[in-house]
């Protein structure tokens, strides 16, 4: 295997042996086979599409595949077997309807007799190092790992009944191009950009579904702690996993309670409806092995990120949607129109007998972009009489990497006329510190997913009509972005297309920027790697 797509390859330069994570050898050259023969797909579909022939099926595939292959989404060996099946599946069936495919590459003329040892073969054939020119590997898989953000957004957006092609052609057309032999360095920038700019109007579709359907979220306190009585958790990113959830345990008596990036929900309306939506247990996701065995009920997990589950709390884990772990129980997709069945994680929730109570803070969530611009009178006031002096975008993942205590610490001496703006799970490292607030506005400004970074672009690009502003960059806001998973680079994919420059990321830069590529990202776009916390804290309040 060789993997290198997220912050923790490890020797920060890429796992070779086992992932970090606890991917093996054999999910990472399954993983690899089926980016490839989704290629093999989207070019097939492309072609497809030009005869008119309907895609809908595999253009969803396509997304859900690359999805699956995101950091902590899927473990399952048997998964990936079959879904490696079904993509050819698909291939293979639109491809007898377009008929003429000479020309095609192998990623659609090659055949398979459908065994895990053959996808393995073909895995290792055709994994990332399988492009011999460093610079050329670095981009297109930057672009792949872009495009794994899209679709998993994309997928969000798609459970709730927002697509838009677009998103789905641009996905086909630019793993196409990663099979290119003959592409050029130029070529494949001007793709990443584009990359960024499809991210950005996924991040604006998923934010239309979401409120749309949820409401826009609002100021929200959330406590932190256990109730007594039965309890059921739920992680991931999934709103529509947790609102069957909240409808099928309403009169049980069984409260649901929110884990890692499932916090902001508990700011749009139409969950708060939900008396039975108890609060928010446990902080970022690598601390789910000690926190877990403390909660004494089922935990359902509906997108990444779930690490190796430890025995003491195995029996009590379900999972759902793309994520997978070998011998946890699945709860399955339901036909259109019909709700996922949960009735035996509330029956183990009923038959646990009730969680101990652990005593817990308030949190204050609800910073969307609705709700922030709602307050932007108060918010410009504080900028122009000096009362605010910065913003500094903390959004992103929080990961294991000792070098994170960075932002804790940074968050901690950052001086008192600085605003935070947040989202993703890069929150955890600060959201219980009490860090107060400007004259009513809270020090931390919490959007909510890291999908609603696209809140705090939004934010800025207001702020920079309000301010009367021709340019993004000068606005009093600083980017300190960390970064983990492959969500985290479509966001910063979209940051770079929206033109923001000097963009601190850390805690490493990733292992798949070839030294040339980093270049190019340091020329154009000022991004640098973050140094010591004194050292940024000076250079970010002096606005450089
Ligand atoms: Fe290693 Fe990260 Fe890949 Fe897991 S996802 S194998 S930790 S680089
Ligand atoms: Fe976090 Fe896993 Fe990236 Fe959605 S939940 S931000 S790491």
């Amino acid at each position: 295997m060789f993997c290198y797509q997220c912050s923790e390859a490890s020797k920060g330069v890429g796992c070779n042996i086992k992932g970090v994570c606890g991917k093996n050898d054999e999910v990472a050259t399954l993983q690899d086979c089926l980016v490839y023969t989704l290629k093999g797909l989207s070019y097939v579909a492309i072609k497809a599409r030009e005869k008119g022939i309907n895609t809908e099926e595999a253009d969803l595939f396509v997304l859900e595949g690359l999805f699956s292959t995101i950091t902590n989404v899927n473990f399952d060996p048997e998964r990936f077997v079959e879904y490696n099946k079904k993509a050819l599946k698909l291939r293979d069936e639109l491809a007898e309807k377009v008929g003429d495919l000479s020309g095609a590459p192998d990623a659609v003329t090659w055949k398979s007799n459908q065994t895990k040892e053959d996808f393995l073969a073909k895995g290792t054939a055709v994994g990332v190092l399988s492009e011999a020119n460093e610079d050329i590997r670095s981009l297109k898989e930057l672009i792949i790992y872009g495009l794994k953000g899209v679709a998993a957004y994309a997928d969000h957006a798609y459970v709730l009944k927002y697509k838009n092609s677009e998103i789905t052609e641009f996905t086909e057309k630019a793993l196409v191009e990663t099979l290119r032999k003959d592409i050029t360095v130029d070529e494949l920038v001007a793709l990443t950009l584009k990359t960024g700019e499809i991210a950005v109007k996924t991040m604006a579709l998923l934010d239309e579904a979401n409120t749309t359907k949820y409401g826009k979220p609002e100021i929200t306190e959330v406590y932190t702690g256990l109730y007594e009585g039965p309890g059921i958790l739920v992680s991931g990113h999934d709103l529509l996993d947790l609102e069957e959830l909240l409808i099928q345990t309403e009169g049980t008596g069984v409260k649901v309670y929110t884990h890692g990036e499932m916090l902001p929900a508990h700011a749009y309306p139409e969950f708060k409806k939900y008396k039975h939506l108890a609060g928010n247990f446990g902080t970022a996701w690598f601390n789910q092995t000690k926190e877990f065995p403390l909660f004494n009920g089922p935990i359902l997990f509906t997108t990444n990120c779930i690490v190796p589950p430890k025995d003491e709390y195995k029996d009590r884990i379900f999972t759902t949607g793309l994520v997978g772990w070998p011998g946890i129980k699945h709860i399955p997709n339901a036909p259109e129109g019909k709700m996922k069945d949960f009735s035996a994680m509330i029956q183990m929730a009923k038959d646990l007998g009730g969680l101990t109570p652990i005593e817990g803070k308030k949190i204050v969530i609800g910073f969307a972009h609705d709700q922030v611009l709602s307050l932007a009178d108060k918010v410009i006031d504080a900028v122009q009489s000096g009362a605010i002096k910065r913003f500094v975008v903390m959004a992103g993942c929080d990961g294991r990497l000792k070098e994170r205590e960075y932002y804790t610490e940074l968050a901690k001496k950052l001086p008192k006329e600085a605003v935070i703006l947040t989202a993703g799970c890069a929150k955890y490292r600060y959201n219980m510190l009490d860090l107060g607030d400007i004259g009513g506005i809270p020090r931390v400004l919490d959007a909510g997913q890291c999908n609603d970074s696209y809140s705090l672009a939004y934010i800025a690009l207001k702020l920079k009509e309000a301010l009367g502003l021709d340019d993004i960059n000068d606005l009093p806001i600083s980017y300190d972005i960390a970064w983990y998973e492959q969500k985290a680079v479509c966001v910063l994919l979209a940051l770079l297309y929206l033109g923001v420059k000097g963009i601190r990321l850390g805690p490493v830069l990733p292992a798949f920027l070839s030294p040339n590529v980093a270049k190019v990202l340091v020329e154009n776009f000022d991004i640098k790697p973050i140094g010591s916390v004194d050292e940024d804290l000076e250079a970010i309040m002096a606005g450089k």
